[in-house]
Parts: C-alpha cells; structure tokens; sequence
C-alpha cells in the first residue's frame, strides 16, 4: 500500500472508532447522568445517589406527537435522587422544536440533549404552573433525546408533546445504492465498471451527517468516500470530495435534491482513483 493508502486506510478506521464510540455514549453514562444533576437549579449535593442507578431506557418520540409516560422509582436515576425517562427523536437541523412536559402529579423538570450527546438546554417552570416548555432550533441533524425528570425526587404519569416546525424539504430518500449527505439534502450515486467489463450499481453506507463510502464488489471491501460540506457562509458553494481506493472506472453522481442540479465525477479505466477536491459544486445556496 501506499503511503496515502495506508493515511486513509487509518482514517477509516477512526471514523468507524468514532462511530463505536458514539452508540456506546447511547448507554447513558454515569458522567452524563450526573452532568444533568447539575443543570438543576438548586441541585442537592453531589453523590447523593448509592447503589441502584435504575434502568436508564430510551423510548421514541415522533414529532408533532403526544406521549404519556410514567415517572417511577426504578426509572434512571440522576444523581440528585430524581428519575429520568428519555426518549428520542430524529430532527434536523434547522427545525425548531417545541417539547412541553406536564404533569399533575409532579413539579416537571425536563432536558434537551443533542446527539452527542450534549445537553443543550433544561428547564422547569416555562409552560403553565409547574410544567416544563423547551422552545429550542436544532443545529444537527440526528438522534435528539428528550429527558422527562421532576424537580425533587417524585413520581407519577406525564404527558409530553413534541412540535417539530420549519426544516428542509429535501428529498432524497437513503437507499442501499443511495447516500443521503448534508441535512438529506444531497443525493450520491456511483457506477463502476471493471476492465473484464463486470459493472453495477455501487452500494452505499452512510458514516456522518455529511460523509459516506460506497462499495462494489463485498460490503467489507470500500471502494469510495464522499462527503458533501456546507461551505455556504465562506464560499457561498456547497464542496464535493471524494477520494478512491480503486482504479477501475467510476462515475459518481451528486444530485442537490432541493435544486435538482446535478455534478457528476468520473474516474478513467485503470487511473488509480484521482482525489476531488471540488470547491466550486454547487453554487446552490442556501
Ligand atoms: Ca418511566
Ligand atoms: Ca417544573
């Protein structure tokens, strides 16, 4: 392998390390548990907590959607001896989100958490009485969690509603051959075709919110990696890079889903793949 082949080699590793690491952040750690103790105003004294951690479970929202839930003692528990329930939603980015938590068998503490996850925002008193309201614009796309907690160590049902408004219109739907980059927005494509004249479709996986691979012949070995960046506020142009582990011909194709203009790369027969660098693909901004 070449030097260059060995450097992306060991860029694919470490994104997929970064993606391993990401599901295991899903688990809730004990960090995180405690991080949302301190949010709290007047959060009691740290440590509180022995023994039992509760079984921190992640249920799912939809947007525009009601739940009702149960607060009980074997819920997960925070530091600060209140019980948490999360539960998740897909959002994207530029939407605004509108989460109320109310009850009237407990004083209602709820959170926000990116998909980090990070929490971005908490609060108490913001609906009517004692509930909670997070009026909150989403800068990611990806799993979103909710945290339906009270305020002092208490139980009892709730009923949360999630409002989703605003957001892109995109249309491109994830498929086994299609990549759906920056916001869903841009679609890509690839063909190949060997010098023994075998050809197909490539089969795509999605890695980040604006980066995938693509493969040809087995799911283990990848072929391609291609990201689509939002250059807008600097360049006012949406960028395509790609770079090729391969040497047969290749033609990728981008399709901006929301303006239907289309870029298309294409790598010669027999050319060990050539990087695109292509600071000037789509002058479709926003
Ligand atoms: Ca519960
Ligand atoms: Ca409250």
């Amino acid at each position: 392998m070449s030097k260059a082949t060995i450097c992306f080699v060991a860029f694919l590793f470490a994104v997929a390390s970064a993606m391993v690491a990401r599901v295991e952040a899903q688990e809730r750690p004990t960090a995180l548990l405690h991080q949302l103790s301190l949010l709290k105003p007047n959060s009691p004294s740290i440590g509180q907590v022995t023994g039992a951690t509760g079984t921190c479970v992640t249920q799912t929202i939809a947007c525009n959607q009601t739940v009702t839930g149960n607060l009980t003692s074997s819920d997960c528990l925070l530091d600060d001896g209140t019980n948490i329930d999360f539960w998740s939603f897909q959002g994207q980015s530029g939407q605004t989100v509108t989460i109320d938590l109310s009850s009237t068998a407990f004083d209602s503490f709820l959170f926000l958490l990116d998909p980090v996850p990070t929490v971005r925002a908490a609060d108490d008193d913001s609906g009517p009485g004692l509930d909670s309201r997070i009026v909150f614009p989403l800068n990611l796309t990806g799993t979103w969690t909710i945290g339906a907690n009270s305020f002092v160590p208490d139980s009892g049902s709730y009923s949360l509603h999630l409002q989703c408004t605003g957001g892109s219109t995109a249309t491109c739907t994830p498929s086994a051959t299609a990549l759906c980059l920056n916001q869903g927005r841009f679609r890509v494509e690839a063909t190949f075709q060997t010098p023994q004249g075998q050809s197909g479709q490539a089969q795509a996986v999605g890695l980040t919110e604006d980066t995938g691979y693509l493969w040809f012949f087995s799911a283990t070995n990848v072929e391609l990696v291609v990201k689509v960046l939002n250059a807008c506020s600097f360049t006012s142009r949406y960028w395509v890079f790609a770079g090729g582990l391969t040497n047969v011909r290749t033609v990728i194709t981008v399709t901006d889903t929301q303006t239907n203009a289309v870029k298309t790369y294409t790598n010669p027969q027999g050319i060990a793949f050539l990087p695109i660098q292509d600071v000037n693909a789509f002058a479709t901004c926003p």
